[in-house]
């Protein structure tokens, strides 16, 4: 999203700066950013496609790794039949131009039988509470930073990740400047986090009890008369069974559990209700922890109860140039909530896929339907996703893998094929997943710098023979193939096919982008909107243009049944009974310690650790605990310290220091480089452990299946001093 300019001699990257003329951005960068010449650059960046003999590499011509794909994916038919794929989606299927705008046709063609993706480590706990509250489970409420007079955060920490799910030029720039005007930040995580000392106010919450919190907000808002739905009254379902249910949830009662003081949380409830405008908003510590889906609920009642939702300077939902999603959706719109429980573990799929955290004993419990072929694409579920020592093991027993992705990592070492994913300057920009979660209405295009090796397929050819192959078409036309698709798209908008195909002849993505801002709410469809956007408006203005900030979208906006929000979706509520043990189980001061998980400015999950100028400096994987616990357990800076759970261990330095809750302790995720066979020289170097080692996939958010990878019990203890002398060394 952040517009940069790269100089260059026409082969190789001099600089990447801000560019300050950016309609979005304005010249904001992160560290990142400036360093995509160096990931283009990168020796270790896949750069042909790899055929793995036994243990050993060689790269191949494209029509020999297709050929050899075909091969593996025959016996796997043979032996097992089509039941037999699975697909998994990280968080990078959504980044390419072509990947983004493909992955609904390569999905569809793959005819997978099982799908999993990095959702089910991430939001998907929102996914279901927006399928139900709005009927569209990407129908994300994002805050309204910029014109609120309080925003209350709840895991989630844009010091570091930039937002999440919330797209916005500069977050931390907004809260300084929301401060300077008179509003007010509270900041809700066990961590005192670069965010919550940019804020006026920091919550140290217990892991895991925002549920709980947030329930006894909505407590205090009805037992003090500060329910006020304003422009909501006559859209919402549930009201009164919510007074009622609320009844239950004094913060008196919730407070041990959450860690909060009750005049604290009646405090926050009495600042969200009297607010002029109040933005609420939850990221991932609401989501990967055990009740994600009570607690992304929670986070939207509050916000309607006050009147805060769909509402100015609290939450809104964006207008986009390009909608892209309501056209090809990455998972079926009408993929049902619940589909047939799993094999193995017998737990639902949800939203159209089944939870990462059961992919491994699928793979590696026999039995009819279990998985021996395995497509990733843009993911490294091996450090991203929870158990993974039986991941890792499981990947080994694959008859036929096959990857999609730049580097040869902890996860595509498995692969028999990896076929080289482009980089990021070989390939044109319009966002399709940062747009959606903007408040800012616009858009901005780039071209691709550099042209991709020339025997190399378009991506979405790439994309779409793979899918074909798997999908046991392996002859299917991939022009007639395209044609349907973007036919099926032009159906959706309502454009007549004949119109759009004439208007737009040329295959592939660029033209699925210009149909979504032709057929957008400023585009010209296709010259019935004389005046109206097309691609070529941003083609010619290469600084992108914004149009305004979005509004409130009224009853219009909802596509639930009813056609109103529902407040009390019978789904989420059956999940309070286990949040309510829960909390009637909490031991106290005798409880484990709390495992959460941190980001980096520098980092980007588990793949940008192979820049030198990203990693370098102090050592970042590091365990954050409290100097009460350090020293309980003898431990001091610098020691290396044990940390177990019951699904692993991992020894790792210890940082002393009271950014975090007593009973906390605190490692980032994405580190545990150097697996013998991955090819990546620079983090290899910088390994640091896999935090995933200690998530245990048994663990997941009932009411989502998300992996619960917030709140694990843990041990800590001093590694001995022999042990740390040697890993010092
Ligand atoms: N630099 C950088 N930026 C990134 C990424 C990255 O890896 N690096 N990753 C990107 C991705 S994929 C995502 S999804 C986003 C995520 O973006 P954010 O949601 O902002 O993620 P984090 O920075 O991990 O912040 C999560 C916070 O939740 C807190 N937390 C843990 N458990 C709980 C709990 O039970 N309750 C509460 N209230 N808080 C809790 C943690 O202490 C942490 O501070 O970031 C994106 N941006
Ligand atoms: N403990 C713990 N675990 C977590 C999290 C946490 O906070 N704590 N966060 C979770 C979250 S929010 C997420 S999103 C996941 C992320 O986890 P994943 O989605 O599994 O993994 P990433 O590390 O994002 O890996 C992205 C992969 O895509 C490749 N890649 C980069 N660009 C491209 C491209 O253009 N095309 C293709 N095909 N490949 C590309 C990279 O080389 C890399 O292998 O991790 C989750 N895991
Ligand atoms: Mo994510």
């Amino acid at each position: 999203m952040c517009g940069i300019r790269v100089s260059h001699d026409g082969q190789r990257v001099i600089a990447v700066r801000p560019d300050p003329n950016n309609a979005f951005s304005h010249g904001h960068i992160c560290p990142k950013g400036t360093m995509l010449g160096d990931v283009h650059h990168d020796p270790d960046r896949l750069r042909r496609p790899m055929i793995r003999e036994g243990s050993e590499w060689r790269e191949a011509s494209w029509p020999a790794a297709f050929e050899r794909i075909e091969q593996l994916v025959h016996g796997v038919r043979e032996r097992h039949g089509p039941e037999a794929f699975a697909f998994y989606g990280g968080n990078m299927s959504k980044g390419g131009f072509d990947t983004s705008r493909y992955l609904m046709m390569f999905v569809r063609q793959g005819r997978f039988a099982q799908r999993f993706s990095s959702s089910s480590v991430d939001q998907l706990p929102k996914n279901v509470s927006n399928h139900l509250m709005y009927g569209d489970m990407w129908k994300m409420p994002v805050p309204d930073i910029d014109r609120t007079d309080l925003f209350v955060i709840l895991g989630g920490n844009p010091a570091a990740s930039k937002g999440s799910i919330f797209s916005h030029r500069d977050v931390m720039g907004a809260i300084k400047a929301l401060r300077a005007r008179g509003g007010k930040v509270i900041v809700i995580d066990p961590v005192r986090t670069g965010t919550a000392q940019a804020a006026d106010q920091w919550l140290a919450i217990r892991p895991g009890s925002d549920a709980a919190l947030l329930l006894a907000v909505v407590h205090v808002l009805f037992a003090e008369g500060r329910v006020k739905l304003k422009h909501l009254a006559a859209h919402v379902n549930g009201v009164d069974e919510l007074h009622a249910l609320a009844q239950a949830w004094p913060p008196g009662r919730v407070s041990e559990f959450c860690g909060i003081a009750p005049e604290a949380i009646e405090a926050l409830a009495r600042q969200i209700a009297d607010a002029p405008r109040a933005a609420v908003y939850g990221r991932i510590g609401t989501c990967t922890q055990a009740f994600g889906t009570l607690a992304s609920w929670l986070v939207d009642v509050v916000g309607a109860l006050t009147g805060n939702l769909d509402a100015v300077g609290g939450t809104l939902w964006s207008t986009q140039v390009a909608p892209h999603l309501s056209l090809a959706p990455p998972y079926p719109t009408d993929a049902p909530l619940i589909a047939k429980p799993s094999r193995v573990r017998g737990t639902p799929g949800i939203l159209g896929q089944y939870p990462a955290s059961c992919l491994a004993e699928e793979i590696d419990t026999p039995g009819p339907g279990q998985v021996h072929g395995l497509v990733t694409l843009g993911c490294n579920p091996v450090l991203s996703a929870p158990g993974s020592a039986r991941l890792d093991a499981a990947l080994g027993e694959l008859e036929a893998m096959v990857s999609v992705d730049m580097y040869l990592n902890e996860t595509t070492r498995h692969a028999h094929v990896i076929l080289p994913a482009l980089s990021p300057l070989e390939q044109p920009h319009w966002d399709v997943w940062a747009w959606p979660f903007s408040l800012t209405i616009g858009g901005h295009y780039s071209p691709a710098l550099f042209a991709p090796d020339a025997e190399r397929p378009e991506e979405w050819r790439v994309l779409a023979r793979l899918a074909s192959i798997v999908g046991g078409d392996a002859l299917a036309d991939l022009d007639a193939l395209d044609d349907a698709y973007f036919g099926a798209m032009c159906d959706q908008t309502g454009i007549d096919r004949a119109a759009a195909f004439a208007a737009l002849p040329r295959h592939g993505a660029h033209r699925i982008l210009d149909l979504c801002i032709r057929t957008g709410p400023l585009g010209d469809r296709f010259g019935a909107r004389p005046g109206g956007l097309t691609l070529q408006r941003f083609i010619d203005e290469p600084d992108g243009i914004v149009f305004g900030q979005a509004e409130p979208q009224g009853a219009a906006a909802l596509k639930t049944p009813s056609g109103r929000i529902e407040l009390t979706p019978a789904h989420v509520l059956a999940d309070l009974p286990r949040l309510k043990q829960a909390m009637e189980q909490y031991a106290g001061e005798a409880s484990p310690l709390m495992l959460v998980s941190r980001r980096h400015l520098r980092s980007l999950n588990s793949w940008m650790h192979n820049v030198e100028g990203l990693v370098s400096g102090k050592e970042r994987c590091t365990l954050q605990l409290h100097p009460t616990d350090a020293a309980r357990l003898g431990i001091a800076s610098g020691d290396l310290a044990e940390v177990s759970s019951e699904s692993g261990s991992v020894r790792v330095l210890a940082e002393v220091g009271d950014n975090i809750r007593p009973g906390v302790v605190s490692l980032p995720h994405g580190w545990g480089h150097g697996a013998a066979g991955t090819r990546t020289t620079v983090s290899a170097r910088h390994a640091g452990v896999n935090i995933n080692l200690l998530s245990p996939a048994r663990l997941v958010d009932a009411a989502s299946g998300n992996a619960v990878l917030n709140g694990i019990p843990v041990r800590v203890r001093r590694a001995d001093e022999s042990e740390a002398q040697r890993w010092i060394a």
